[in-house]
């Protein structure tokens, strides 16, 4: 992918998502339409029914993994024509339960092992500097109230270290959605149920993204319970059957290979794919990103996976 077509994706996408809610049209619309699931109206889901807050349960113990039997499933093309829909065998393998945790990462810093996140990066240079100061705040590396966040504002190198010092790697984007959709090509990480604001961390009433700011608070956008990132495992409603959480929404996580998908003439390379959307922007988890390996953002973190060696007969 050419270099500015990053921004001009975010910013495409953050106008479609400014546009729907201009037109009354909110954040739940778009991911249920986006992901093929049933149409309903989140607007008067919004006004009828009372949804409990997010449930804030510890998370597993960190670094816990998921192993997920290998097999062969159907890559997915919605919204994204540069990756063509198409079979592809994953081997058996193992992937974080949740995105990479502050607190562990610390743990990681600590030993030596990792840097100190870069802190958040205006790609676009296209941000007042109150903006990325507002952005900045929400890098959660030093803040104790955010040791069960997500780690945020690393970059593909750091994330890579991270994983290298658990004795692991960053999931290929094949094992990533392989992980969200599993063989039988649910149409959601969750299943076939519709997406509502309790499935995922997204941008709602009071997140801050940088495609509207300084922001202006949308009562079409209803609350999820967070401004910025959750703490991981909070929507436990948006998890897979196998248990892994947070693929769709809290923070984009970084994955190696195939960056290039159908767009070959057009990418050098040298650019890494990210997948799930964050907490700042409404996207399908399905989209994917192409982002430099040293650019970091407070919506960028990552979850591990690792190989399994085959069993000997
Ligand atoms: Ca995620």
């Amino acid at each position: 992918m050419k270099a500015g077509s990053w921004v001009a994706d975010r910013v495409l996408l953050g106008y479609a998502h400014q546009h729907m809610i201009l037109r009354g049209v909110s954040v739940g619309v778009l991911v249920s339409c986006l992901s093929c699931a049933p149409q309903h109206a989140p607007n008067d889901h919004a006004r009828n029914v009372v949804i409990p807050p997010p449930v804030k349960q510890r998370p597993e113990q960190p670094g816990e993994m998921v192993r997920l039997q290998g097999g062969t499933f159907k890559r997915m093309a919605r919204w994204q024509p540069s990756v063509p829909a198409h079979p592809e065998t994953v081997a058996t393998f193992e992937i974080g339960r949740t995105e990479v945790t502050t607190n562990a990462y610390r743990e990681c810093v600590k030993a030596g092992a990792c840097s100190v996140p870069v802190g958040f990066q205006d790609r676009s240079n296209g941000l007042s500097p109150q903006c990325v100061e507002q952005l900045a705040r929400e890098c959660n590396f030093g803040r104790t109230d955010r040791e069960d966040h997500p780690i945020n504002c690393v970059t593909f190198t750091q994330a890579e270290q991270y994983c290298r010092f658990r004795g692991a790697r960053l999931p290929t984007e094949a094992e990533w959605e392989f992980a969200a959709l599993g063989t039988e090509n649910r149409p959601t990480p969750w299943g076939d149920d519709p997406w509502d604001r309790m499935r995922a961390n997204l941008c709602d009433e009071a997140c801050v993204s940088g495609f509207a700011c300084p922001f202006v608070p949308s009562p079409t956008r209803a609350p999820d319970g967070f401004a910025a990132t959750a703490p991981v495992g909070s929507f436990r409603t948006g998890d897979t059957p196998e248990g892994v959480h947070d693929l769709l929404g809290n923070v984009w996580e970084w994955s190696i290979g195939e960056p290039c998908g159908a767009q070959r003439a057009e990418c050098d390379g040298s650019e890494h794919v990210m997948r799930g959307g964050g907490w700042s922007g409404s996207f399908m988890f399905e989209y994917r990103d192409t982002t430099p390996p040293s650019f970091a953002s407070s919506d960028f973190g990552f979850r591990c996976a690792r190989s399994i060696a085959p069993v000997r007969p």
